[in-house]
Parts: structure tokens; sequence; C-alpha cells
């Protein structure tokens, strides 16, 4: 029995150490940009990545660590154009139920002094349970798990600018413990678009959601969740994407959409103007900014 429990500790230590992963790397175009790996923070080689400080998920959304895991600035940054794909890798990985949510967070001006604070994010791209139930279903996340990285096109519309890309993981094989996994990078998109999205799909992050929401505690043990054949992936909906899943999604995001796929062309949330407020998705019932709003 001693010699059992000693072994199923150690198995635990192992499975909480191997369990956890960090985005390591990015491709753009055939082109390779070194990230952080993590644990020893270094300033050489610079990286396109902010530098995080561990691999160890982030447990409450409300934890400022989320946004991009503790990590502040990165030295360089990686040119893509609106329209072009780019891959995260994670050097390891080994969760399946939970989703991957990519967003963009507009800087105003120059890496150096871009936080990522305020209601400034937006996310491009999402998937989270796929087809299944909750219980035994088919996860997005589960992709990562088996590829160890995970492709997302920059909408196409996008204005041009200094952006930072998050990419994150919300893993919840954890009974009501949801694991959030983030990483950041900084990004020179170029293009010629001239669109943004309008508020209903910008978040402030930490504040994109909460540890008690119905979609974020989750426990996909639970005899509810083996008939649960939807959950809504946290955060916005999505904004831009291109060949993004919403399949699985309660309400298609909180848009009330259940398309699966969105055009490039789409218009839904395109602001080309500060004033634009007439494409708001019908199920929003949040208020304009100008009317006092709070960003979510
Ligand atoms: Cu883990």
């Amino acid at each position: 029995m001693f010699q059992f429990t000693s072994l199923l500790a150690a198995a635990l230590l192992a499975t909480r150490v191997a369990g956890h992963g960090a985005v390591t790397s990015y491709s753009i175009g055939g082109t390779t940009y070194p990230g952080y790996t993590g644990f020893s923070p270094a300033s050489s080689p610079p990286t396109i990545e902010w530098q995080w400080p561990d691999y160890n998920p982030t447990l409450d959304p409300s934890d400022s660590k989320v946004m991009c895991n503790g990590g502040t600035s990165a030295r360089l940054s990686a040119t893509i154009a609106a329209g072009s794909k780019i891959t995260a890798f994670w050097a390891q990985w080994t969760h399946v139920p939970g989703s991957v949510s990519v967003y963009l967070y507009k800087c105003s001006g120059a890496f150096s002094s871009c936080t990522g604070g305020g209601a400034g994010w937006f996310k491009i791209d999402e998937a989270g349970l796929l087809s299944g139930t909750m219980y035994d279903g088919v996860w997005g996340l589960g992709t990562v798990d088996s590829t160890k990285q995970w492709t997302s096109t920059i909408p196409p519309q996008l204005a041009p600018g200094n952006y930072l890309i998050r990419h994150e993981l919300i893993a919840v094989h954890q009974t009501n413990t949801p694991q959030f996994y983030a990483e950041c990078a900084q990004l020179v998109i170029t293009g010629s678009g001239s669109s943004s999205p309008t508020s209903e799909y910008l978040v402030a992050i930490p504040g994109y959601a909460k540890l008690s929401d119905a979609n974020v505690k989750v426990d996909i043990y639970s005899e509810a969740a083996k008939t649960t054949t939807c959950w809504d992936v946290p955060g916005p909906p999505v904004w831009g994407g291109v060949s993004y899943s919403t399949t699985g999604n309660c309400n298609g995001g909180s848009t009330g959409s259940s398309t699966t796929t969105k055009p490039a062309s789409s218009s839904a949330g395109v602001s080309t103007s500060k004033t634009s407020s007439s494409t708001k998705p019908a199920s929003t019932s949040t208020s304009s900014t100008a009317t006092g709003g709070a960003a979510l």
C-alpha cells in the first residue's frame, strides 16, 4: 500500500509537471520565430514573445497573469500580412477537454509601451466542444494535444498596425477548476484593410470572464455533462474570423449565430468609423459606449 501510494504520488507529480505547457514558438509564411521556452527568463536571444515565468496555469480569469501568463514585453516583433496564417507551437501539451482561443490587441503606438490594458482585446479564432458531449466529446483543445500546434488566419480586412496576439488554452479536465494558459507575442500586421471590431467584440483581460460564470466553472464528469452537447467558449464572440468553427457553441458564441464558417467578407461587427453601430448582433444586449455601457 505504501509503495502504491508513493508510486501514485510520483505519477501525479510527474503529471503535474508534464501536464502543463505554453506557446514556445511561432511560424509565419515558412519562417519560424523562436519563442520563450520557460522557467528562466532571459533577454537573449531576443524573441517576439512576451517572456512568461512558468508553465503553470492561471486558475482564476480575474488574475492579471491570465492576460499573457505574466509576460510583459518583448524586444522583437514579426511582420505578417492581414489574411495570412500564423501557427503557434507548444513544446508540450497533454490536456484534451477544453478550448483554443486566439485574440488580438491593437497597440496605440510602440510595442515598448503596449501593455494590453483596457478593453482592446478581440477574438479572431476559437474551437471548443466540436462534437459529442462535454463528458466524452471532441474538443478543440484536443487538436493542440495531438498536433502541438494551432493555425489561425489574421482577418484580411483588419487595419494594419502593431498588435499583440494572444493564444489562450482553457483546460477543463479538472472539476470546477478551469486552467487558463495564455501567451502573447508582438505582430506588425500589414495590409490595406481599414476595419476594426466594434465595441461588443472588445474585452479587457482580465475582465472578460469570471470564475463563477457557468461556462467557466464546469464539471465535465457530472451526469448533466453526459448529455450536454454545447459549451460556449469563454470570452467575446469571434470577430472577422476565417474558417473558425462555432460548432458546439450553445449560442454560436454570444452572437446568436449558428453558422459554422464566417466568410472573410462578412461585415458583421466591422467598423470603419468610430460612429458605426448598425451591425450589432441581434442578441447583444449590452449598451453602446455612448450610453456608458461597461466593457465586458
Ligand atoms: Cu497541465
